[in-house]
């Protein structure tokens, strides 16, 4: 690949993702397969903003996160992924990457979904790739397995997909971010980065949990279930299948060996509070990933009543208001 001496900054923005149903589990470690379909809806007010500079003066890729060189750990992931990219428009200079968060990072608001969607779309244009909504998502889905679905917008279906290779285990879109106004509330109880990453956490629950085998067979009957409560715009049940995915995701985590929990007293708090508020006749349901935090979904006329039922509660660090977001785009290219 021939690099003129002008070098182009290619910026690219994207959105996290919260897992309605959840993905848990890996069939293809290697290739990053999920051994489970998900449907997302993903996040306006969280996102990454991914700046990529091909660089021949460097000696190795550099990544700057949050306006700090990142840890080798975290270098190397992004260096091992930038590598695909490298391979596909056989060049092999160093890439300079920035990336910035709006929201606490590794805190269990999927910073990897929005990091490696805003990545694949920003580094493979700034290789000279112009690749497809479906290739982005197989591309991103090699870098982190949420990142597959956040290359959309709205509502959005990732699929384990058949073929060994994994080039069909990507996401597509169920509806734009336009389809159906929901909100969320993720309530932060904790900023600490978690003892146990969500590839290590599932890659033990693959292994050690006797309730692995069943929470694949029985993911398959909610994945067509939420997709006729979006279909039909039935919010009761769209709530009541995400607080089942997630508690199913979350007893499976605790019956690993060792067992992980990824709750706080607080997270439990808010659970039982938000069970409490429907029982009073409240449309609220809760869905939580891989760490402490709480996510509240409800109906945009009922966002300012949830907002002050959680405004006073000891233990929430950090309160953010959330409607669908839309798909990745580039912000901008310059030299
Ligand atoms: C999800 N999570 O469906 C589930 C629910 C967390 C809990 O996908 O190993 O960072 O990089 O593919 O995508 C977070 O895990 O995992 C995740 P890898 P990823 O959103």
């Amino acid at each position: 690949m021939k690099i003129s001496n002008k070098m182009k900054n290619t910026t690219a923005i994207a959105h996290s993702n919260i897992a309605l149903i959840k993905y848990w589990g890996k069939s293809n470690q290697k290739l990053n397969i999920p051994a489970v379909d998900s449907i997302s809806i993903t996040l306006k007010e969280l996102s990454t903003k991914t700046t990529v500079r091909i660089s021949e003066n460097l000696e190795k890729d550099t990544l700057i996160l949050n306006n700090r060189p990142a840890v080798e750990k975290q270098r190397l992931r992004i260096s091992r992924f930038l590598d695909l990219i490298r391979h596909e428009k056989k060049f092999d200079f160093p890439l300079e990457i920035k990336s910035e968060n709006n929201f606490p990072t590794a805190a269990g608001l999927a910073s990897s979904a929005s990091g490696f969607a805003a990545l694949a779309l920003a580094a493979s244009k700034a290789a000279g790739l112009n690749l497809s909504s479906f290739e982005l998502s197989e591309l991103a889905r090699k870098g982190s397995g949420s990142a597959a679905r956040s290359i959309y917008g709205g509502f959005v279906h990732m699929h384990r997909g058949d073929e060994k290779s994994g080039m069909d285990a990507v996401a597509d879109q169920l509806y734009d971010e336009n389809y159906w106004d929901l909100r969320l509330l993720i309530l932060v109880t904790s900023i600490k980065e978690k003892e146990i990453g969500s590839t290590e956490g599932m890659n033990l629950s693959a292994k050690t949990s006797p309730y692995y085998k069943n929470w694949i067979q029985s993911s398959i009957g909610d994945i067509s279930e939420m997709k006729n409560a979006i279909v039909k715009k039935d919010f009761e049940k769209l709530g009541e299948l995400s607080e089942f995915s997630c508690l199913k995701m979350h007893a499976l985590a605790m019956s690993s060996n060792p067992g992980i929990i990824y709750w706080n007293e607080n997270t439990i708090k808010i659970i039982n509070k938000v069970r409490a508020l429907r029982k009073s006749g409240l449309g609220v349901f809760f869905t939580i990933d891989a760490g402490p935090q709480v996510k509240v979904l409800c109906l945009p006329q009922d966002i300012s009543k949830v907002k002050d039922e959680f405004k006073n509660i000891k233990g929430i660090k950090q309160t953010i208001h959330s409607a669908i977001g839309p798909s990745v785009y580039i912000l901008g290219e310059n030299t």
